[in-house]
């Protein structure tokens, strides 16, 4: 998989590039990351990479020259997506769509935006990681690129590990526990000690519906509600 990522800051993104385990699936060939210092790709003697509004206001926006020129050099896999609040929520759903291409692209929006002809005549669409305003979209595009990238066989250290959690079934992780068995009088539940493998299946089933109820109701709504398997494991555990 091919990731390029466009910015103005660049060592925002090459710290955690650099701090991460895809560090090692990048040398390993599964995966390439890109940064591009969109301050190379200007042309005027103070390598401007932003102006002032047309119409006036406070602060500045990204000029389309450095972007475009930036995506025309590079020719990177799409699709190419701006970071920004506008746009479609990122999700575990377009996590998984990503994680199936062969690649993709991020531009990090700045300042109070970016040069509407970006958004019209580059891009291919725009991704938001959540409702707030962040200073710029390099934060959004390292959530989106290790969201992705962990979806990646060989990525992660443990291959089974990135569907049995939080998502991977539109379920909340059931608990987990490790030693000791017992901490500060707190007991780790018994069924999790009884070598059971079927009860503990369904005991982890049930925790993860139950916490889901309580926690999250939008997620079971969007699953369709409960089936009687659901509500069968529930009742086992007297969690009905
Ligand atoms: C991403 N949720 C919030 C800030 C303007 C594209 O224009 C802009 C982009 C940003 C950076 O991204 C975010 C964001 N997801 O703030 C301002």
């Amino acid at each position: 998989m091919q990731i390029d990522l466009f910015t103005i800051l660049p060592t925002l993104l090459e710290a955690p590039l650099a701090g991460s385990l895809l560090g090692r699936a990048r040398s390993r060939g599964l995966v390439d990351v890109r940064v591009h210092d969109l301050r190379r790709f200007t042309d005027d003697v103070h390598r401007s990479v932003d102006d002032a509004p047309f119409g006036g206001g406070a602060g500045m926006v990204l000029l389309p020259e450095p972007i475009f020129a930036a995506v025309e050099a590079v020719q990177p896999h799409r699709p190419l997506l701006l970071l920004g609040p506008g746009g479609r929520r990122f999700d575990q759903v377009v996590a998984v769509e990503l994680a199936a291409s062969p690649g993709f692209s991020l531009v990090c929006g700045r300042y109070e935006g970016v040069d509407e002809r970006v958004r019209e005549h580059l891009v291919d669409g725009e991704l938001s990681v959540g409702d707030y305003v962040l200073a710029g979209g390099e934060a959004a595009a390292w959530v989106v690129v290790e969201a992705v990238t962990r979806l990646l066989p060989g990525v992660m250290g443990n291959e089974a590990s990135a569907d049995d959690e939080s998502f991977g079934d539109g379920l909340l992780a059931y608990p987990q526990y490790t030693r000791p068995a017992t901490f500060r009088a707190w007991d780790v539940p018994e069924v999790l000690r009884s070598g059971d493998h079927g009860r503990i299946a369904r005991w982890r089933r049930a925790q993860a519906l139950a916490r889901t109820i309580a926690r999250r109701p939008d997620l079971i709504e969007a699953r369709g509600g409960l089936t009687e398997g659901d509500r069968a494991v529930l009742a086992e555990f007297g969690l009905g």
